[in-house]
């Protein structure tokens, strides 16, 4: 899968992309990511991407031309593919969309930068826009890192097979139970028994009811959405007793 990155600011990626899980996926040929630097699509001789609001106010916008030519320039060579600009008035990024994008050819990212992009480049080149959360940066760049992140590790041979075999575990949609690794003490602090026990049943059924606990309680939100097994609510309705008798004795 290709992710094509228009930006301003493209050495803002380096670092990110040239690490761990996405530098090896990007070794194997299983993702390429090319970085665009629109200002290299300019015309004028002091290479303007940026100008001033029409109608007035603070702040720069991004003009069209240098984003048209530069999308020009990949719709030839891709063809049609969705082009996703960051944008804080996008879809908020969740799972279940991270999902469908992995499911493409490849993307095209527009990252805007300062208080935003000439609207028509939404009319003309713009198929989604995607916002990742209710807080505001500086630009799109760091949102289009989280995209192509969470893009990549979903595309098959991009984890490797331990790390894939958690991806399809029955976790998902739950929080992450408590991780432990040796020394089995420290600081007084000792890792559960029931971890140390070898009973593989006993250690998964554990595994389930902390990870049922911590969504309860931290995110119930995620519950609603989950359509539990029986056996996860059963797990569910013990938590429940154990907090009920937790706050009486
Ligand atoms: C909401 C603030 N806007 C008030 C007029 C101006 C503005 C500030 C910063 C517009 C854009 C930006 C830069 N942010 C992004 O480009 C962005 C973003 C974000 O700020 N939060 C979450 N997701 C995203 S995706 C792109």
């Amino acid at each position: 899968m290709f992710f094509d990155i228009l930006t301003l600011f493209p050495e803002m990626f380096t670092g990110p992309f040239d690490e761990s899980i996405i530098k090896r996926a990007r070794e194997k040929g299983i993702i390429e990511i090319n970085l665009i630097n629109i200002r290299d699509y300019t015309t004028d001789k002091h290479n303007t991407a940026d100008d001033t609001p029409y109608g007035g106010g603070a702040g720069m916008v991004m003009k069209v031309e240098p984003i048209y030519r530069a999308w020009q320039d990949l719709h030839k060579k891709r063809g049609e593919v969705p082009v996703i600009m960051l944008s804080p008035q996008g879809r908020p990024l969740d799972q279940e969309l991270v999902k469908d994008l992995s499911q493409e050819q490849g993307l095209i990212l527009l990252c805007g930068h300062y208080e935003g992009i000439d609207e028509r480049v939404k009319d003309l080149i713009v198929t989604d826009e995607i916002s990742i959360g209710d807080y505001v940066l500086t630009g799109g760049e760091l949102a289009a890192m989280v995209v192509v992140d969470a893009v990549a590790r979903m595309i098959p041979g991009v984890l490797g097979d331990q790390e894939s075999m958690i991806e399809d575990s029955f976790y998902n949609g739950l929080l992450d139970y408590p991780d432990y690794t040796r020394p089995r003490e420290f600081m007084g602090l000792e890792v559960p028994e029931v971890l140390l026990s070898g009973n593989h049943g006993a250690i998964e059924r554990w595994r389930r009811k902390e990870a049922l606990k911590r969504t309860y309680l931290r995110r119930p939100d995620l519950l609603q959405k989950k359509i539990l097994s029986k056996e996860e609510l059963n797990l569910l309705e013990e938590i429940k007793q154990e907090i009920e008798g937790g706050k009486n004795g």
